[in-house]
């Protein structure tokens, strides 16, 4: 029997519960694998830890992403079953506002089924063109074994920034051989892909999308060249990875 659950604002977690259910949701359509739920789960936790907000070295990470994003000559986003199910919606703003990007599905627990079922989402939130699922088009990243080893040939291959967001670290270092600006959002600071990734955003994505759409209109209409280079010059991703994890580790237990 179809279970309804009825979410209210009011619930002190509210927005976790609404994230749940996105990928419940997502799950039951076929656009996020089983493991993805596991995946998720394990977000959850160290979100829990962070006070599921975005802390200040986050904000500091989104802010310099935007800037390494609108200096790119081509990024590209690249997106999973996760991303889909959580903020198809977002990630279509973002790559509009971005206006030289584009977006290439990459799929860990791959099948045919999933990918098309993804591919439809988009479309449906108005994406045209999405990269990665032409067969003819897909070339193999040198030394990787996992599903994830194949890249679009107009797409992250030619990028210069990518945008991975909940990525594998195989792929992560993968994509660091190949000389490619990676930004990543990732709530497990010592994930191999927060600790590889030129900028981690150590934050819940769902929070992150929004705030990367307005640091982008911001620097698009206020800041030069010289000014986004500067911010990228003077990042220190590890430092941000140290303050993610001093802000999880303060966590207290409420005394009476
Ligand atoms: O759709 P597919 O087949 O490509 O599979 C997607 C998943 C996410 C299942 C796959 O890439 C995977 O197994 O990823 P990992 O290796 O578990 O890494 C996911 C990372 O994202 C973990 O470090 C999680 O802590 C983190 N994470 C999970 N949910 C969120 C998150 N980070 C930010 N926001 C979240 N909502």
């Amino acid at each position: 029997m179809e279970r309804k659950i009825e979410l209210h604002e009011s619930h002190p977690r509210y927005l976790s519960l609404l994230a749940r259910e996105k990928l419940v949701t997502g799950f039951k359509r076929g656009i996020v694998a089983s493991e993805g739920l596991i995946a998720h789960g394990r977000g959850e936790c160290f979100d829990y830890l962070l006070g599921e907000r975005t802390i200040q070295s986050s904000r500091d990470a989104i802010n310099v992403a935007s800037a390494a994003l609108l200096l790119a000559n081509y990024p590209i986003i690249s997106i999973n079953g996760n991303v889909t199910a959580l903020c198809v919606d977002q990630i279509c703003r973002l790559n509009r506002s971005l206006e030289n990007s584009a977006v290439e599905i990459n799929l860990f627990y791959y099948t045919k089924e999933r990918e098309k079922l993804i591919s439809e989402e988009f479309k449906k939130y108005g994406l045209t063109r999405l990269f990665g699922i032409d067969p003819n088009n897909l070339e193999s990243i040198p030394e990787l074994e996992s599903n994830r080893r194949l890249v679009d040939r107009d797409g992250i291959s030619k990028a210069d920034v990518v945008f991975v967001p909940l990525e594998d670290g195989d792929r992560t270092i993968a994509l660091k051989r190949l000389n490619k600006k990676v930004i990543t959002v990732d709530l497990n600071p010592l994930s191999r892909t927060a600790l590889t990734s030129d900028i981690t955003i150590v934050d819940n994505i769902v929070r992150v999308i929004p705030q990367l759409i307005e640091r982008v209109e911001f620097h698009r209409k206020h800041s030069s060249e010289a000014d986004l280079n500067d911010l990228l010059e003077s990042f220190d991703n590890l430092d941000g990875l140290k303050k993610a994890l001093e802000v999880m580790k303060s966590k207290q237990v409420p005394l009476q």
